[in-house]
């Protein structure tokens, strides 16, 4: 693998390699956790990779360890700059930033792999729920919502998405007693793809992204957004149907209206089908 450095941020950090984009929170010492720059940073990042034609897949990863050793993806919302209004950034606006983060990856038109190294915690197992899949460090990654201790709640796809992943019961259970969860038990409740052996762990998700890669783009997009769409509403139609619509686009029917408008002439459908 040859990662070459994208950008260098302050919160995050972000590199590409054939094909593959990875971003991973970058703030070791309070578990990963963010804060409005380090969301618009991640903003930035995803938007990036979203835009690049040779990116197909994106690990979303934590660094670490820490200086104790410990390993985290994300530990949530900077709880000390949680103000009544959300989380204060440094022109002192208050946000909830993450939840543009969540829409982002859930309507990217591509895969996002989650890379769980260590702590999956609050707004992060929220970020981890709403991935299209997860990766988990067999020895070091904790699954934990403590989103009722703090009092704070995600009822969006931070809770309704992982019903429809686990159950209602199991996902009630991590939202109202917010207790650890190992990587095996994640897997055994399916919101864990598969657990890795933690020194395996980058080279396994690398190579998932890989096997990805070799795929059908068109494929795989109408796959996910499949997918999305009966949980997704009308907001699901809508990106599938973006999808409908970029196929559309491709055929010799809508090149032949295009045509016709600039040409300043009526089009001539007649040469097409009306398919049974
Ligand atoms: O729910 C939402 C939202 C919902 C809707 C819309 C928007 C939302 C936006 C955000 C969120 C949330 O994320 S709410 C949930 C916020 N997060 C938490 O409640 C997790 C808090 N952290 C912990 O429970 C634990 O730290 C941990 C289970 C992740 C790790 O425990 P561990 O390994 O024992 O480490 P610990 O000693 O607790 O933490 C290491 C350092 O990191 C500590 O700092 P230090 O004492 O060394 O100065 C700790 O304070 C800091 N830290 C950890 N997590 C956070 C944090 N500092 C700020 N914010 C954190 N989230």
């Amino acid at each position: 693998m040859n990662w070459k450095t994208v950008k260098e941020y302050e919160d995050i950090t972000y590199k590409k390699c054939d094909g593959v984009a990875r971003i991973a929170f970058n703030r070791p010492e309070v578990r990963n956790a963010f804060r409005p720059k380090t969301l618009f940073e991640l903003e930035e990042a995803l938007i990036d990779a979203r835009e690049d034609n040779t990116i197909g897949v994106i690990l979303l990863s934590g660094e670490g360890p820490a200086k104790d050793g410990k390993y985290a993806f994300c530990s949530g919302g900077d709880q000390r700059v949680r103000g009544a209004k959300g989380y204060q950034g440094e022109d002192g606006v208050q946000r909830l930033n993450v939840l543009d983060i969540q829409r982002i990856i859930r309507f990217m038109s591509k895969v996002v792999i989650c890379v769980v190294p260590g702590w999956a915690v609050g707004g992060g197992h929220s970020l981890h729920v709403v991935c299209d899949m997860t990766l988990a460090s067999k020895e070091h990654a904790i699954f934990k919502q403590t989103d009722a201790d703090v009092a704070s709640f995600d009822g969006g796809y931070g809770s309704a998405l992982l019903a429809r992943q686990i159950g209602q019961k199991r996902a009630r259970e991590i939202f109202f007693l917010g207790r650890n969860y190992s990587a095996q038990e994640a897997f055994e409740m399916g919101m864990v793809n598969a657990v890795v052996e933690h020194d395996k762990l980058e080279e396994t998700a690398y190579e998932w992204a890989q096997e990805i890669l070799g795929k059908s783009p068109t494929a795989i997009r109408m796959i996910k957004f499949a997918f999305n769409l009966v949980d997704d509403g009308m907001v699901g139609q809508q990106v599938f149907s973006g999808e409908a619509t970029r196929l559309a686009y491709m055929t010799e029917e809508a090149e032949e209206g295009r045509k016709a408008f600039l040409e300043k002439r009526k089009p001539d459908f007649k040469q097409f089908p009306w398919l049974s």
